[in-house]
């Protein structure tokens, strides 16, 4: 059985050819080393969790003869269920990378123009201090925002909690995530959390609408999503595009990009309209049903049709195949679903759909995670910052519950509500991440201040005034992992190697930071040992334990109402609110209602994006072993388009977007595997900086294209799926 998954895991997976292997693919660079072990070699395995992306599987690392060798799932985990994802078997590569930054390095001239000296911590860091310390003296410490992602941002935001500022934000918040947080806390009083809780293994009917599962590859979604499709369960696709995962569907709807929500409201109507949903969920735990069924009776399939593209005969069937599988069909909420501007919304339509098939709570629905419990350190309260966060005036989006990235940007261009002097960047390739990145440069020149904490020269780090250069996750600590999910668990990350040159761990530049900050009160600590091991000992766990084993999973609890878990709702109306009172209070449409988006002009074509199976966003182009598993991206283009343009497949062509804004070369994939009216590309390439050696020049960015993005009015986040690029032949062969 283990195999018979394992092989359907990587079948999925298999879209642009999994780097599952080292042997296989070892670079040029390392000889034979990569091959199999030899008798006499000495062996050592570290267990540590992944840092290849944000899942954070546990991970079993082995050196050969004290060298990095390989990475491998740790049985043990509830995420990885022993298994790696090709991103995460290619993690070797970060540690390996020629291009990595080694040393502090501070700006010679100019933002931007690259030249830069060579400095020592102590000098980089009494530098930094320095600044801040005046910085605060002169416009409160509320002048400092801090960018980061990932866990390893943990130390640097207490560092600057403790410093005063509330101004702490994340790219997963209004770039990625927030619409469905918020849809779904509006509709359930809950938010679908990451890891996400959806019971994908055991849903009989499982509906994606562009979640492209097997090419975004978080790996127990993707390893779920084969379970299900083993256990023959009904997939229903909505795609613009034929992705890996329509290709496992037995509905594959190509609808039009843009109108999700018109194909949402006319499921509800047709789930209401027939009597399909279950009546005696929404009778036991609904609230507003009466005047929800009256706001959806307008939008019926025969309406959708011309909006959305798909045949009212295909909605109809689809809405049917899904109720005929309640409560076990699983509306997957998505994760990036800032597309439009409308998203959450949108995403409130996915939380209505699933509450009217009752799989809220339900076995092959949204379970009900649990977690190890961990206390946080006793840290002394942070000083109360002396004003509101900045990103957010007046509370613009009110139902903005996480900093908001473009919200610095604006308050850094405009001064308002107050000035915003210092950015600290940790690991988020800001140039990539948002839109618009002429206005994020704007920012940037505005400001007294910016440092970055990288592992390689970036191209926000080419912008920053004092660049400092962090381990890899192979050879660091990091805070411990207690993620809800199905079972609770707590996992480590551990030093597997030492860092190669003069990198340093994100907990040490935080805590000697905060020792220049005068902030020693708020570092009891001395060693990140000391910080975990005064973390586990509450939790009746020791370091050593973890150390050994990497995770510690706790007893199974309940977590489906089939287990014996309770429904409760913490709306305002304690129900599943199918009307909303606090949208309609707010000026919002109380059920969610369709406006149509602009279309690309004559000659223009949408610009869609999204992931590969073997990178993570920007941020593994110049990993050796995953470059050398796709090196450039292309550009998917509907084969008629490309014939009746006179290009071919494989032709180098240039985008140009609606603002005149121009790629780079990037290759023609000619495909029946899109519809005629978008474009696609992998996100991620298209590198400017110089000193991204591997990686630099090739394949185009989505990010340079996005100069237009849409703003959730509902909570801030920015739909960047609105901007339309044409074609422009003749950039030659050598792109
Ligand atoms: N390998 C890999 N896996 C990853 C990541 C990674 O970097 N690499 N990143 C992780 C992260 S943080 C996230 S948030 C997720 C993102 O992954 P998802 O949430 O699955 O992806 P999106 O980027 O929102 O969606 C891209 C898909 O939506 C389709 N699409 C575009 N426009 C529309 C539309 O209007 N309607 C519909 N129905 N479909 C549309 C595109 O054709 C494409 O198939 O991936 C995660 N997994
Ligand atoms: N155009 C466009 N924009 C997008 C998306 C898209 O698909 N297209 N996706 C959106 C989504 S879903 C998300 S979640 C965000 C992701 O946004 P980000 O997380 O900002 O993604 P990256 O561009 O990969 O930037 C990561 C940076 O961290 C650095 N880094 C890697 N490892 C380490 C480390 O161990 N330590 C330190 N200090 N730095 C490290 C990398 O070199 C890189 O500069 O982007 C969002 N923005
Ligand atoms: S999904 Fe892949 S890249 Fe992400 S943490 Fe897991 S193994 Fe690593
Ligand atoms: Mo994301």
């Amino acid at each position: 059985m283990a195999i018979l998954s394992r092989r359907r895991f990587l079948k999925i997976g298999a879209g642009a050819g999994a780097a599952a292997t080292l042997g296989s693919r070892a670079p040029s660079w390392a000889g034979d080393f990569f091959g199999p072990a030899r008798p006499g070699d000495r062996l050592e395995r570290v267990p540590t969790y992944c840092d290849l992306c944000f899942w954070k599987c546990a991970a079993i690392a082995t050196t050969r003869n004290g060298r990095l060798w390989k990475i491998e799932g740790n049985p043990e985990d509830p995420l990885s269920r022993g298994r790696l994802c090709p991103r995460g078997t290619g993690g070797v590569g970060a540690y390996y990378d020629t291009d990595r930054l080694r040393t502090p390095l501070v700006r010679r001239r100019n933002r931007g123009e690259d030249e830069w000296v060579e400095v020592t911590w102590d000098e980089a860091l009494g530098e930094i201090a320095g600044r801040l310390q005046r910085l605060k003296a002169e416009h409160g410490p509320e002048a400092l925002a801090f960018f980061s992602h990932g866990i390893g941002g943990n130390f640097l935001k207490h560092t600057f909690k403790a410093f005063g500022t509330p101004n702490l934000v994340a790219p997963s918040y209004a770039q990625c995530r927030g619409p469905r947080d918020v849809g779904f806390q509006l509709t359930f009083g809950e938010d679908v959390a990451t890891p996400e809780r959806t019971d994908i293994a055991n849903a009989r009917c499982l509906v994606l609408l562009g979640s492209h599962l097997g090419e975004n590859m978080h790996n127990s979604q993707v390893q779920e999503f084969a379970d299900a499709v083993g256990a023959g369960a009904s997939v229903i696709v909505a795609d613009p595009r034929f992705s890996v995962a329509a290709g496992k569907a037995k509905h594959y709807l190509p609808i039009k990009p843009g109108t999700d929500l018109a194909l949402l409201l006319a499921w509800m109507n047709v789930l209401v309209g027939e009597g399909l949903y279950d009546r005696e969920f929404v009778a036991a735990h609904g609230h507003g049903f009466e005047a929800f069924a009256a706001a959806i009776a307008p939008w019926t399939p025969e309406w959708a049709f011309p909006v959305t593209g798909l045949e009212p005969a295909a909605i109809r069937e689809t809405a049917r195949e899904m109720a005929r599988h309640r409560p076990a069909t699983l509306v997957h909420p998505g994760r990036h679903v800032t597309w439009y501007g409308d998203d959450a919304q949108r995403s409130r339509a996915i939380a209505l759909v699933n509450a009217l098939l009752g799989s809220w709570g339900r076995r092959g629905g949204f379970f009900f995670p649990a977690s190890f419990e961990v206390p946080k350190y006793p840290y002394p309260p942070y000083p109360h910052a002396g004003r509101p966060p900045v990103d957010n005036p007046d509370g613009r989006y009110p139902f903005a519950d996480l900093g908001l990235t473009n919200g610095i940007r604006e308050a850094t261009l405009s001064g308002r509500p107050y000035p915003i002097k210092a950015w600290f960047v940790y690991a988020t390739n800001l140039l990539q991440a948002l839109p618009n990145q002429e206005e994020t440069l704007r920012a940037i020149q505005a400001l007294d201040l910016m440092v970055v904490v990288d592992v390689v020269p970036s191209e926000i780090a080419g912008w920053a005034d004092v660049v400092l250069p962090e381990s890899v996750y192979l050879e660091r600590y990091d805070d411990l992992n207690t993620e809800a999910f199905r079972e609770p668990f707590v996992s480590l990350r551990q030093p597997v190697v030492e860092s190669p040159d003069d990198q340093r761990p994100n907990w040490w530049i935080a805590r000697e930071l905060a020792l220049r900050l005068g902030l020693e009160a708020w570092y009891p600590w001395r060693t990140v040992e000391e910080y975990l091991e005064a973390r586990l000992a509450p939790a009746g766990l020791s370091l050593a334990e973890l150390k050994r084993r990497g995770v510690v999973v706790g007893p199974h609890r309940p977590i489906t109402v089939e287990e014996g878990h309770a429904l409760e709702f913490p709306t305002p109306s304690g129900k599943v609110e199918f009307w909303s009172n606090q949208l309609a209070e707010h000026g919002f449409d109380p059920v969610p209602r369709y406006t149509p988006h602009p279309e690309p002009p004559p000659g223009y074509f949408r610009l869609l994006f999204g992931r590969a199976p073997v990178h993570t966003f920007s941020r593994t182009q110049t990993n050796p072993l995953l470059a050398e598993a796709m090196p450039e991206n292309e550009v998917w283009i509907n084969a008629d388009v490309v014939r009746r343009s006179g290009l071919a497949n494989g032709d180098a062509v240039r985008l140009v977007n609606q603002d005149g804004v121009e790629s780079a070369p990037i290759r023609i994939k000619a495909t029946e595997r899109i519809r005629t009216d978008c474009v696609y590309l992998v996100h991620g390439f298209g590198h400017t900086a110089k000193g991204l050696r591997r990686t630099v020049g090739r394949g185009a960015s989505d990010a340079q294209l996005i100069t237009r993005y849409a703003v959730d009015p509902l909570m801030g986040g920015t739909g960047m799926n609105v901007n339309f690029v044409t074609l422009r032949a003749g950039a030659g062969k050598e792109a």
